[in-house]
């Protein structure tokens, strides 16, 4: 097959599996394809065109996204919460427009962005950022299989999409991040937004994006009559449009449409956050206009938390890394905001004595946002007298230990110092980013290294044999040898890195860094006593009497001994640590972050000599902000402070 030949079946097959979601080959065969048309581009000497499948894979990796001023901003909606709130809406319309009808489509739950095509060609995309000025990830969306290169038309179009990430890519991306011991996605939203932001589009390519549009923001060449005119156009030029609208002569069509969205009928495979009225015809959306944000002539309905009523089966325990016994509810399994949910947290004893729950009630779930349901209410008048009382247990479910609850804590632990619940997460801390940082030893390999007895503690994983390793499910012998590699690497760990690593409760990140800067080497710290211990900032005397305590347990003293043995540093790498960049500035936090939790954005932002404030002032040198981030985020704008994402923050700290 030529070139020409290939890239065009490669488009088609891209076309009917991206935009039609009817695959005519299979992965593999489409992989197979594209391989071959990388190697015969890359053989031949002629320009490859804008279109060619092969752009999609990702290219060069960018240090900055630039900014791009929107040619025709991006509103943002009107909300509204109640089907009155709607109704109001309609009669404003109809004030003004009699006869308006309406276009109500599924809200989608991501990130918007705009596609400018030129001459058919796509050229530039950005996300909505302010809705006047957002960011060029033109890289990151050409991976987008559904994201057409070259319309059927040579229009000149601009165009408004979401960007989102289907429901089951999701799940498969944050599987994946599990057993490489990286942190999760929240939701499909942020790991959506965590994916288009990449400055590696082959980071982005790999993530399983897709988008749907649903708006046209600029077509000189042609005039519409009626929104749904103008998609049916967009549909004819190859976009993937957003699946559900349904034009309604009348509000209340309008929210019986809206009620059956919300029933869950579409089966969507994606989240929503909300459904979309949009007036339909185009000469009363100029005649309403729109306010300083929002159009007057669209609104968008935020459906109320799902809620379902469920049986509660039984209560389990799961034994956490610091022996922390958490209850989880096992449920009769229900549809809920689109999955089947079987199991809930109940955080611990106070939260199922505070609900007064019982084995068999039947309870009411909630689902707000997050993927993960919590347990709002019990039913008390469906008791039937054959439910049973909760009790924590008295011993470790897992290794048969007394369990403990220490004054002022919720939680109840296990006291069994070698309790194999325990050992899997110690080791999973042990190794993680900030403290050992091994890459590659994710908690399926910890899991199958403990049940092989290959191990019994952090230390032995350095005296693993390389052949072992390799016999592991999943693993292959280069796997191996990287694990080997990073193992070896790891050694060089600094001692604050080890001192966390080992896993002390309640000493952090930022205690190890103080200790080891005060003690500078693992001996002086080992030897220190409480009040020595209680004199250093950051360090209470709870945090002192833990490392005391852990400090008089034989089995972790010779597992230090083993750390030792096997070469680990133990002393303070001060020049390494001097690393003052963020020296005489402030930082705020705000929002949800994509992947960090706020202890750990403050523990870098600290690492490196900067500090964290509650509030934002003139004074304040940066906003870091994330999803849902609320008035400290238009505080910062007034003031005319620097606001960053986490992706700015990790260009910073690189
Ligand atoms: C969505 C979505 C977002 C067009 C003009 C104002 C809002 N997330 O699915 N926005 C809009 O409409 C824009 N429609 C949607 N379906």
């Amino acid at each position: 097959m030529d070139i020409h030949e290939l890239r065009e079946k490669l488009k088609h097959y891209s076309y009917m599996y991206y935009a039609k979601d009817d695959p005519e080959i299979t992965d593999y065969e489409y992989d197979m394809m594209m391989r071959e048309l990388i190697r015969l581009e890359e053989e031949s000497n002629e320009p490859i065109p804008p279109d060619s499948p092969s752009r999609r894979v990702g290219g060069e990796a960018l240090s900055s996204f630039s900014k791009v001023i929107h040619e025709v901003p991006l509103q943002s909606l009107t909300d509204a919460f109640s089907y009155d709130e709607l109704r109001d809406f309609d009669r404003r319309v109809k004030e003004e427009c009699f006869d308006a009808t309406y276009d109500v489509e599924v809200k989608i739950d991501g990130l918007s962005v705009a596609l400018t095509y030129e001459g058919g060609y796509f050229v530039k995309g950005a996300t909505r950022g302010d809705g006047e000025v957002g960011e060029d990830v033109t890289e990151n969306l050409r991976t987008i299989g559904s994201i057409p290169l070259k319309l059927t038309e040579d229009a000149d179009i601009i165009v408004r999409g979401e960007v989102y990430m289907p429901r089951k890519n999701f799940f498969a991306l944050n599987e994946k991040r599990e057993e490489a011991g990286e942190p999760l996605f929240k939701n499909p939203r942020n790991a959506a937004a965590g994916s288009l932001r990449q400055l590696d589009s082959k980071i982005t390519a790999g993530r399983g994006l897709d988008i749907l549009i649903f708006n046209v923001q600029k077509c000189d060449a042609k005039t519409f009559d009626t929104h749904t005119e103008s998609l049916s156009y967009l549909e004819s030029l190859g976009f993937k449009m957003v699946p559900v609208r349904k034009s309604c002569k009348t509000i209340d069509e309008a929210i019986a449409e809206i009620e059956k969205i919300g029933s869950g009928e579409y089966n969507l495979g994606f989240e929503i956050d909300g459904a979309v009225i949009k007036v339909n015809e185009l000469s009363y959306r100029e005649k309403l206009g729109s306010t300083a944000k929002a159009p007057r002539w669209a609104i968008a309905y935020k459906y109320p938390p799902e809620q379902k009523e469920t049986k509660l089966l039984d209560i389990e325990i799961q034994v956490g890394r610091t022996g922390v016994l958490t209850p989880n509810a096992v449920l009769t399994p229900v549809f809920i905001g689109g999955t089947t949910v079987g199991r809930a947290t109940l955080h611990n004893i106070d939260f199922i004595r505070q609900k007064d729950m019982m084995i068999g009630d039947t309870v009411i779930i909630q689902k707000a946002g997050e993927i993960i349901p919590e347990v709002v209410s019990v039913v008390k008048e469906k008791r039937t007298g054959e439910e049973r009382k909760f009790n924590m247990p008295e011993t470790c479910p897992v290794c048969g230990a007394k369990t403990v609850r220490y004054e002022n804590e919720a939680a109840i632990r296990c006291s069994g110092n070698e309790c194999p619940a325990q050992l899997q997460r110690n080791i999973e801390h042990f190794v993680s980013r900030d403290a050992m940082n091994i890459d590659g030893l994710g908690p399926a390999i910890i899991a199958q290294l403990l049940e092989r007895k290959l191990i019994s503690s952090t230390a032995d994983l350095y005296y693993l044999k390389k052949e072992d390793v390799a016999a592991l499910d999943k693993m292959g012998e280069k796997s191996a040898e990287n694990l080997d590699e990073a193992i070896k690497k790891s050694k060089e760990s600094d001692l604050s890195n080890l001192i966390f690593a080992l896993g002390i409760r309640q000493v952090g990140q930022s205690a190890g860094k103080s200790l080891a800067k005060h003690f500078k080497t693992l001996d002086a710290f080992m030897a220190a006593n409480e009040e020595e211990l209680s004199a250093i900032e950051d360090i209470g005397p709870i945090t002192a009497k833990n490392i005391v305590t852990y400090m008089s347990e034989t089995q972790n003293l010779s597992n230090i001994q083993n750390l030792v043995g096997a070469g680990v540093n133990t002393v303070y790498k001060e020049e390494e640590l001097t690393d003052e960049r963020f020296s005489g500035l402030t930082f705020v936090l705000t929002g949800t972050l994509p992947t960090y939790t706020r202890d750990q954005a403050s523990a870098i932002i600290e690492r490196f000599g900067g500090k964290v404030s509650g509030s934002v002032s003139k004074k304040t040198s940066y906003v870091l902000f994330g999803d849902e981030a609320g008035s400290k985020l238009t505080k910062a704008k007034d003031l005319g402070v620097t606001l960053i994402t986490e992706e700015e923050f990790n260009e910073m700290i690189k």
